[in-house]
């Protein structure tokens, strides 16, 4: 597979990278690792990193931050024309633009012929038909893609390799709480990223601010906090809850909370949140749920949701209800069922 991976880029003189929509920090950090990797060891290449979507945390210290294009995916694919499409931290056209999967999907596999590589660590759910599919179930994609440039290819390392591998890998791993069957791999490649002079304690101070909205937000999660009596623990924030300028806010929030609380209330070991978040001008609801592992598989029931993730960590948008109650209904006949 690294063969392919590396005949594909030296096949091709146009290379595009992107990943997913609402791209957390592994997603931005997966793509300038391997955008920046590839662009000084193959400089006679046309390189872009481009995201539909800009991250909901301030990541722009991160080297080469500036090169990454942000915006509307299909348009820029139909002017850039790429022979190489990789997608890392996704594995399908419609996770990495809100509402033209299906059009880019076309333009990149129909009319450009372009070749596809997926990179991702996600469980396998809706996979795109590619040329090349990687998952090593690695905690996150910025392992996976360090692995196949460093250790497997041998790559030269671009400047700030080690700060931007190491947040991808801290991030989706809450800092190596999560099981991780390939542990001793990860901490192998973090050695080699704190060696290099990354600091964990540095990457955490920087992101770890809170804004007043945010805090509202948790205040709000807090009060609505619900036992369902069958295990799992929900909260929501509804549409009438928040301001129109507190979206970015509320993700952020929902994120802090689903990731810190909602597994951890009283008795129960499982749950979710639900809030509402704009798709295409129209708000919608979207769900996140969490467990601790191994007490409940939610990536089913993501995925029954037209969402995915991992078993202990997954999510879905696009919910359709009046009321964030109303979504949660939704949610909870998802799981009865
Ligand atoms: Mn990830």
């Amino acid at each position: 597979m690294e063969k392919k991976f590396t005949d594909f880029v030296e096949q091709s003189q146009k290379i595009l990278i992107t990943s997913h929509i609402s791209p957390d920090p592994d997603a931005v950090c997966a793509t300038l690792l391997m955008g920046t990797t590839l662009k000084i060891n193959y400089p006679d290449k046309e390189l872009w990193m481009v995201l539909e979507e800009r991250p909901n945390r301030d990541l722009a210290f991160l080297a080469s931050y500036d090169d990454i294009m942000f915006g509307d995916i299909l348009e820029i694919t139909k002017d850039l024309r790429p022979d190489l499409f990789i997608i890392l931290d996704a594995m399908n056209f419609q996770r990495v633009s809100r509402s033209d999967g299906d059009k880019l999907k076309g333009l990149v596999t129909g009319e450009l012929k372009a070749k596809l590589a997926i990179i991702d660590h996600h469980t396998k759910i809706g996979l795109e038909q590619s040329d090349i599919y990687m998952n090593n179930d690695y905690p996150a994609t910025a392992q996976e893609v360090y692995d196949l440039l460093f250790k497997k290819l041998n790559l030269k390392k671009p400047e700030g390799y080690a700060q931007t591998a190491l947040l991808g890998i801290i991030s989706d791993t809450m800092r190596f709480k999560y099981k991780n069957p390939t542990h001793r791999l990860t901490f192998e490649v973090t050695n080699e990223l704190l060696d290099a002079g990354a600091s964990i304690e540095a990457l955490e101070y920087r992101l770890d601010r809170y804004s007043k909205q945010q805090m509202a937000i948790f205040s709000v999660l807090a009060k609505n906090l619900t036992d369902s009596g069958k295990g799992y623990t929900y909260s929501y924030v509804d549409q009438s809850d928040i301001s129109s300028n507190d979206s970015e806010a509320v993700k952020g929030a929902c994120e802090i909370f689903t990731g810190q609380y909602i597994r951890n209330i009283g008795d129960n070991y499982w749950g979710f949140i639900v809030y509402p978040e704009e798709v295409n001008g129209a708000v919608s609801y979207s769900v996140s749920l969490r467990s601790v592992n191994d007490v409940k598989d939610v990536s089913g029931i993501a995925g029954e949701l037209g969402g995915g993730g991992h078993k202990a960590a997954a999510g879905a948008k696009g919910i359709i209800a009046p009321t964030a109650l109303e979504a949660v209904k939704k949610v909870e006949a998802v799981i009865d069922s």
